[in-house]
């Protein structure tokens, strides 16, 4: 039986590590007798260089800990402070460190060696996101000559951007050594060939093939879903109590994201004041809840950010409030996961309006949680991955403020009657691709990327 290896910046640890990841790949791992790798979480002065054991899954889980240098350069510098923002179109706020990329190279150096003495004769690794690029170069250095998968979950940067790299040339060098490169959406597969074609060497054999520094890889398109069936039963079974109460009878419109510059939560905002500026009808009669649980606060421009998004929403709440009504309210905390699908099936309006976006999972989570004989519009932001899938949105253009207040005002009007067509479209989607689906689907292709480079062996 051949063992699937998951390894992930981040071990899904504690009692219940509900990620929709964890969840569509508990069966292949539990079947398999697979191992998931990743970082503890903790940051500590001398970390051991032995994988650690983490009981208590139906899968083995091994971790490691990082030293603060180690989480500085490697998680907070080179992936958050230079991959994340170029992969998101905004090379203006890379922070470029010599250190960091030194620090990226030596922790994924660590993590393969660390992995080395775990793996066996026929398992299949796969690869997490943009922390762990040079993962599979690693392991190839040391011999390792198994399957390795990579999935990307945020978008792949065209050639402008990835010229903006302090290394381009390298971070094709790495991505040579994995046999399938998986993306979220069309957008970025392409985003790939065109930067292969101008910063490296590179022949495309097939739409899916590629002769990258004369090895070959495959490159496939692997939409992520939710697990739809279980977030539906969570949104049926949300307690009442934890619905939203106004004074007036305002329609709930929703945003949840984590506080990223990615989310395009400001332009919500300025868009939101607009729409009361020019529609003075719907004031008391539209309520904007926004969640924006905090992120990577120790990096500038997530502060940047959280002041920025603070000042916009006071100064709304400053300019439309009435005496029992107050337009936004913008909640900087995270929310239990049972209230969230509670809140999404109570809203009338779910506002993902991303500047990019690798998939966008709350787009999904927001149409499984609606009640499909009196479902709410989707408003969807055609830079997040989940556009291609979902046309049947109300698709918007984040960066004008008037298209998403023109949206928002269709979709308070909008009959019952084509917020079910939209919808019955929207739910067919998420439900039938759903994160089963996604994982299923990589993984079948990986064994036939990996079927093809043997008979390539062996010619
Ligand atoms: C990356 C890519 C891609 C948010 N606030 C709370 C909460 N959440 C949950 C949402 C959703 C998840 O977090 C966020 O997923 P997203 O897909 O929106 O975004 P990223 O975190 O940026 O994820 C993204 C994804 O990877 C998967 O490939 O779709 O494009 O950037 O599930 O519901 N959950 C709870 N409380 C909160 O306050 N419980």
């Amino acid at each position: 039986m051949s063992r699937l290896i998951v390894v992930s910046n981040r071990l899904p640890l504690g009692d219940n590590p509900s990620g929709g990841l964890v969840v569509a790949l508990e069966d292949a791992l539990r079947s398999s007798g697979g191992v998931w790798i990743g970082f503890s979480g903790e940051v500590v002065d001398d970390p051991s260089d032995d994988l650690q054991d983490n009981p208590g899954a139906p899968f083995d889980r091994l971790s490691f800990d990082l030293t603060q240098q180690d989480h500085e350069e490697y998680y907070l510098g080179y992936s958050n402070s230079i991959l994340w923002p170029l992969c998101h179109g905004r090379p203006n706020l890379m922070r470029i460190l010599p250190e960091y990329l030194d620090g990226y190279r030596r922790v994924n150096a660590r993590i393969a060696r660390m992995m080395l003495p775990h793996l066996r004769e026929g398992d299949r690794i796969w690869v997490q996101d943009y922390h762990l690029f040079p993962l599979a170069a690693e392991l190839r250095k040391l011999g390792v000559t198994a399957p390795v998968g990579h999935f990307l979950h945020i978008p792949f940067p065209g050639p402008a951007d990835c010229a903006a790299l302090p290394n381009p040339e390298e971070l094709f060098e790495w991505l040579s050594h994995f046999d399938l490169l998986g993306f979220q959406a069309q957008r970025d597969l392409g985003a790939f060939a065109e930067s292969a074609r101008q910063l490296t060497q590179v022949t495309q054999l097939s739409p899916t093939s590629f002769l990258l520094d004369d090895r070959k890889i495959h490159a496939q398109v692997f939409p992520i879903g939710i697990d739809a069936a279980a977030f539906v039963a969570e949104a049926e079974a949300a307690p009442d109590e934890d619905r939203i109460r106004t004074l007036t009878d305002a329609k709930l419109m929703i945003g949840v994201d984590r506080l990223d510059y990615s989310k395009g939560i400001p332009q919500r905002f300025r868009a939101f004041q607009i729409l009361l500026e020019q529609d003075p009808e719907l004031i008391e009669k539209i309520s904007f809840l926004q969640i924006a649980p905090p992120t990577r606060g120790e990096v500038e421009a997530y502060q940047v950010i959280r002041e920025e998004t603070e000042h916009l929403a006071g100064r709304v709440n400053g300019q439309f409030s009435t005496l029992n009504w107050t337009p936004i309210r913008f909640i900087h905390r995270s929310v239990p996961r049972n209230v969230l699908a509670g809140l999404f099936r109570q809203a009338h309006i779910g506002l993902v309006t991303p500047l990019a976006d690798g998939m966008n999972l709350v787009a999904k989570e927001y149409v499984a949680a609606q009640n499909p004989e009196d479902p709410g519009v989707l408003i969807l932001s055609r830079f997040a991955g989940a556009a291609e899938q979902m046309p049947d949105a109300l698709i918007i253009n984040p960066h004008d403020p008037h298209d998403l207040a023109q949206a928002m005002a269709e979709a308070m009007r909008m009959p019952k009657e084509e917020r079910r067509r939209r919808h019955a479209t929207l739910l067919e989607e998420v439900m039938s691709h759903d994160v089963a689906w996604w994982s299923r689907t990589y993984l079948r292709a990986l064994r036939v990327s990996d079927q093809g480079h043997e008979s390539d062996r062996m010619q």
